[in-house]
């Protein structure tokens, strides 16, 4: 009789938090121990830049923390152009102003452009994740 080594595989604790820097952004800002620019829940509001053809755009990012970065935005009446950034590997959607994006996979981007004439508050959902508090806002306002 032969005796089988049981070959006795400790559990692997995979001691690996994989740490997102949620507010790093692809502009890779170095490690200068940025200030708390916390983009916590009630995050500052960032403006879409007008481009020389008129058309205003932002970059937000979707995230496996299930939230839009930023999340307020802020833009006057007309085009409105979304660059809508996966950073992570869950699937999003977003929806603003009768306009869809659509599926975004993870590392994916797609642009997603509305035309909004009149002022007011346009919230932005996450069609996937709209009930976990994944929802931003348009906020459009007349100009001076
Ligand atoms: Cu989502």
């Amino acid at each position: 009789m032969r005796l089988r080594a049981a070959l006795v595989v400790g559990l692997l604790a995979v001691g690996g938090c994989a740490s997102w820097g949620p507010e790093g952004g692809p502009g890779g800002i170095g490690r200068s121990g940025a200030p708390a620019a916390a983009a916590t829940s009630a995050s500052p509001a960032v403006a879409a830049t007008r481009g020389p053809d008129g058309i205003q755009r932002i970059t937000v990012s979707l995230t496996d923390e299930l939230k839009f970065v930023p999340d307020r935005v802020t833009a006057a009446p007309g085009v409105i152009e979304f660059r809508l950034q996966n950073v992570g590997v869950t699937p999003h959607d977003m929806t603003v102003a009768n306009a869809t994006a659509g599926n975004v996979n993870g590392g994916q981007t797609t642009v997603l452009r509305v035309t909004v004439e009149k002022p007011g508050e346009y919230p932005f959902p996450c069609l996937y994740h709209a009930e976990s508090g994944m929802r931003g806002v348009l906020e459009v306002t007349p100009p001076e």
